[in-house]
């Protein structure tokens, strides 16, 4: 779905208590309607005086961010960041089971050798972050997988990195429920992670990929 301003907090693909015993429902509310509300809000007062920007999407004001008026530059990527993130975060997550398949499972059993070996490097990862930001599984232009941590709202997109899956790793991800424990919090996400959304958006980087890898003209002999 294309975004552009003036941006909307989008609904949530499930209800706030859908996620229990995993995710409770007190943080998805105020997460969800307060946290992301106020980082829409934001992005839209922002951009409001600068029409010149009203139709780039979230992803071009971040990948673009450079070329944005110095005055709202950080801003901007600090909240259309807030945005894209919280959105790609809640839409990666199902109270359906779901199971790695696919072109996904293939490529991180190629980088892990098991499914052990990557939970435990991201479990440490996402322990190890100093302050707020957040863990993504992202993928290059090559189709290879890249695990990272990045600080406050900052994405892979300006890095031409595409993500796959996404952790919030602020404290108010999950501080009403495990108070300062965040691992509690990392382990209740790998219960409701999509799995079938990660291989949908990993199959179509993939696509993606080819295409750009494409050559311009048909090649003759
Ligand atoms: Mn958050």
């Amino acid at each position: 779905m294309i975004q552009c301003y003036p941006f909307e907090l989008l609904p949530l693909p499930w209800l706030y208590d859908a996620l229990e015993p995993h995710m409770d429902t007190e943080t998805m509310f105020f997460h969800h309607s307060r946290h992301l509300k106020t980082y829409v809000d934001n992005l839209n007062r922002l951009l409001k005086p600068y029409p010149a920007f009203h139709d780039w999407t979230l992803e071009r004001l971040l990948t673009e961010n450079k070329s944005l008026p110095e005055e709202i530059r950080q801003d901007v990527r600090n909240n259309a960041g807030g945005v894209y993130s919280h959105q790609f975060f809640f839409s990666g997550m199902t109270p359906n089971s779901t199971k790695l398949s696919g072109k996904l499972k293939n490529a991180l059993l190629l980088d892990f050798d098991t499914w052990e070996a990557f939970y435990e490097v991201v479990f440490e990862m996402s322990l190890k972050l100093f302050g707020s930001g957040w863990l993504w599984l992202a993928a290059d232009r090559r189709g290879k997988l890249v695990l990272l941590t990045l600080p406050n709202q900052d994405t892979p997109l300006p890095i031409e990195l595409s993500p796959i899956l996404n952790l919030d790793l602020w404290e108010h991800a999950y501080y009403l429920k495990h108070k300062n424990m965040r691992a509690p919090y990392i382990k209740a996400w790998f219960q409701v992670i999509n799995w079938y959304e990660a291989e949908r958006r990993y199959q179509a980087i993939l696509l993606e990929n080819a295409l750009q890898n494409k050559p311009s003209s048909p090649c003759c002999e």
